[in-house]
């Protein structure tokens, strides 16, 4: 390395920050001239970064955001307020006069009927939009044209200006406006794997952001814009801690931390939850037993939630992860989950609270099928739960993995209120630096059919309580935010946290309108931007399943970080930790049995499902190593043999991502250096990563098939030994 004298580094670092100086103003005439801002895009603001829209859109725009009228009296008056402000001031260039009353054209009226004399006197419907629905309408006050923002409460009117936002940022005409929003789920949370000490298990995004330790004192200014970026995705809840839960979060020292959050929250609608550990009785309580059905255990959880609620007021309730990788739990006494649940259930029923009881489970004292455990574990107490108790289900049976069929619990348990659990960080599909856009994978979960009342009976409809007339529903997401700059390590991963959200809400979006809308809001509205990266993206999950785990494979990466390719995983505390487990390659074929001849797994679903999965003719390509274990020979729909199909996926997923870095490069100026700079390093690493995967996976599973490459794919450039040879033990998001 050159050492450089005290003198010259003085003299080098001067220069540098010339050459700093010099390139700020640069970016500052830049900003100039082009009209892109001037200040350093960092991926702070998100989605709601309210850069002025050209010209003649302010123009069109101003005319309809002439007065601001809302009752700035409380909280979420001020948020509304404030945020209409921010918004339309950075848009329009200019802020909305504030005023008592709409006395000019152009007004934007926001507030309830209560609040508002003005939007009283107009006698809107509102009666379908419930608590926290919203309408926006085009209206006539005092025979001058206005727009009107209603709801039935200060949250739903909160929605309602967000959207609003998003219109104007989306370049959407306003001049005449209907539309009727209220979400189609109750519960929608993100789920922080968040320790106390700030490490995030599964987290690729820097630290928590919950800084526990200066909590309650300093809440900076983060946790606001926190709260801004859900409300406006209509996210209302945030469970702040990992469900692997130390019961510390239950003391008072840091309930009173997770009160200044609830304060900090409360005026966005977001409640504060916390993950309870089950054996807190006993490590904080000083019982000598967590037994659910132990009179001093039950009354020990009730003053808990007592303390809790004097605490932090309006706060949601439990997340439990009980009995699954080491967590205690009610089976520990010999009791049920449903056991488990009620009680906690009791004791927060008196507040309003609810607890979400995670479905995640699987022992490896247990012989069966993983995929098995769960339904095996919880259908027996369909219709036992209390009436406040969500049972949290995740998409598939085994672990987020880039594809899986639909949880097979889902259809299955019509008397229990099963919420959706979606993961958004990206343990399992590259980390931060892969870019790939997840609701087409939530979207595909959703939108599969369980036909547990028949055709159409969609996971959508489990989820939303309309199959089975539900009340209390909701969707979780496995939170991918910590301290970085851009919250979520990568720009693109800001996508899937507002995809996660307006899927929450309405689970029937379409993800391609959303990552337009997205892309509107955090990049550019530029049809010649916004058509390339909408398209890279849609098709960019697929990419990862491609030339990760093509054909139903699952569980390949590496041992604990769940880094890199490792399909030769074997041995260790227990099988289903390991990847020979789920692949189950040999010198005939490849993939796991789950049909009647196997661990017949698709005996969970459905007759037409598991007719569907369970037949090696009909099964869908993409689930076909899922379900079963198939000769190397077998011919593909292609006309492939299985093993070139195999090879040939590995290689597409590769080819994806060369297309992706291509098409982001050719877009260079049409959005600021800062970002594409950053996703085109990402995209560079995910194309090696790609190859890699592609590569140690090929020369591995080559030594089962024993069949050459198809002709023209390139054999991979190491040896097996090579591939297995790697290690990261310093991979980030690992669990402790
Ligand atoms: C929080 C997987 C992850 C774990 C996670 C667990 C869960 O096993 O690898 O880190 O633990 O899922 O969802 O509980």
């Amino acid at each position: 390395m050159v050492s450089l004298s005290h003198g010259a580094r003085d003299a080098a670092r001067a220069g540098s920050r010339w050459r700093r100086a010099g390139l700020l103003c640069l970016c500052w005439l830049a900003g100039l001239v082009t009209g892109l801002p001037a200040m350093a895009e960092d991926g702070y603001a998100l989605w709601l970064r309210y850069v002025p829209l050209d010209a003649g859109r302010q123009a069109a725009y101003r005319a309809h955001a002439t007065e601001l009228v809302v009752d700035a009296g409380t909280p979420t008056g001020r948020a509304i307020r404030d945020e209409l402000q921010r918004g339309l001031h950075g848009l329009l260039g200019r802020a909305p006069v504030p005023a008592a009353r709409a006395g000019r054209a152009g007004a934007i009226v926001v507030g309830t009927p209560a609040t508002s004399p003005q939007l009283a006197a107009l006698r809107l419907d509102l009666s379908a939009l419930g608590e926290e629905g919203y309408l926006l309408r085009s209206v006539r006050i005092d025979g001058r044209p206005a727009t009107a923002v209603a709801a039935n409460t200060e949250l739903g009117a909160l929605y309602g200006a967000f959207h609003l936002l998003r219109l104007v940022q989306t370049a959407q005409p306003l001049d005449a406006l209907d539309i009727h929003q209220a979400p189609k789920t109750r519960v929608r949370v993100l789920n922080h794997w968040d320790n106390l000490d700030r490490y995030v298990e599964r987290g690729y995004a820097g630290e928590s952001i919950w800084d526990w330790h200066k909590l309650p004192d300093w809440t900076g200014p983060r946790y606001t814009d926190y709260a801004r970026a859900n409300a406006s995705i209509g996210i209302n809840g945030t469970v702040l801690n990992n469900v692997n839960t130390s019961a510390q979060s239950l003391t008072p020292m840091y309930l009173e931390k997770a009160a200044a959050l609830a304060g900090v929250f409360r005026p966005y609608g977001i409640k504060v939850y916390l993950s309870a550990r089950f054996s807190a009785p006993i490590e904080i309580g000083g019982l000598e037993t967590a037994d659910p059905l132990d009179p001093a255990v039950r009354a020990w959880w009730k003053a808990k939630a007592d303390e809790v609620y004097r605490i932090i007021p309006g706060f949601g309730g439990f997340l439990v992860k009980a009995n699954s990788e080491g967590q205690p739990g009610p089976q520990d006494y010999g009791r049920s989950h449903a056991d488990g649940a009620n009680m906690l259930a009791e004791a927060l029923a008196p507040h309003g609270g609810i607890v979400m009881w995670r479905a995640f489970v699987y022992s490896h004292e247990e012989p069966d099928d993983r995929a098995k455990q769960a339904y095996t574990e919880f259908v027996p107490h369909d219709g036992r739960f209390a009436p406040n108790v969500l049972v949290q289900v995740k998409n598939g049976a085994i672990d987020f993995q880039p594809r899986e069929p639909f949880h097979p619990l889902f259809g299955a348990m019509p008397e229990t209120p099963l919420m959706m659990e979606f993961q958004i960080t990206k343990e399992y599909l590259g980390f931060a630096t892969h870019l790939a856009y997840l609701a087409p994978m939530y979207a595909e979960t959703l939108r599969a059919d369980t036909h547990a009342r028949g055709p159409g009976s969609t996971v959508a409809r489990v989820v939303d309580g309309s199959l089975e007339g539900h009340q209390l529903t909701g969707m979780a997401g496995v939170a991918n935010i910590g301290s970085d700059r851009n919250w979520s390590g990568s720009h693109f991963d800001q996508a899937n946290w507002f995809a996660f959200g307006r899927l929450a809400w309405d689970p029937y979006l379409d993800p391609e309108a959303i990552a337009r809308e997205w892309v509107k809001m955090t990049f550019s509205t530029d049809p010649g931007f916004v058509d390339p990266v909408v398209a890279m993206m849609m098709g960019s999950r697929e990419a990862v399943v491609d030339y990760m785990t093509p054909l139903g494979l699952h569980h390949l990466m590496g041992r604990g970080h769940h880094y890199g390719p490792a399909p030769w995983v074997e041995g260790g505390p227990r099988a289903d930790w390991t990847s020979v487990y789920y692949h189950r390659a040999d010198a005939k074929g490849i993939g796991f049995d789950r049909s009647a001849s196997g661990s017949n797994a698709v005996a969970q679903y459905a007759p037409p499902v598991a007719a569907q999965f369970g037949d090696l003719a009909t099964v869908p390509e993409e689930f076909l190593l899922w379900f079963h274990h198939v000769p190397w020979d077998h011919r593909m729909a292609s006309g492939n043999t299985l093993w070139d199909e195999l090879v040939l996926r590995y290689g597409r997923g590769v080819d994806y991502v060369a297309g992706m870095r291509r098409t982001w490069d050719g877009l260079a100026g049409k959005v600021d250096p800062e970002r594409h700079a950053q996703v085109a390093a990402f995209l560079a690493i995910q194309e090696k990563e790609a190859q890699w995967w592609r590569d140690a996976s090929i020369a591995y599973f080559q030594t089962f098939s024993k069949r050459p490459l198809p002709a023209g794919e390139p054999a991979p450039p190491h040896s097996l030994a090579y591939y297995q040879a790697l290690q990261f033990p310093f991979a980030p998001g690992d669990g402790k």
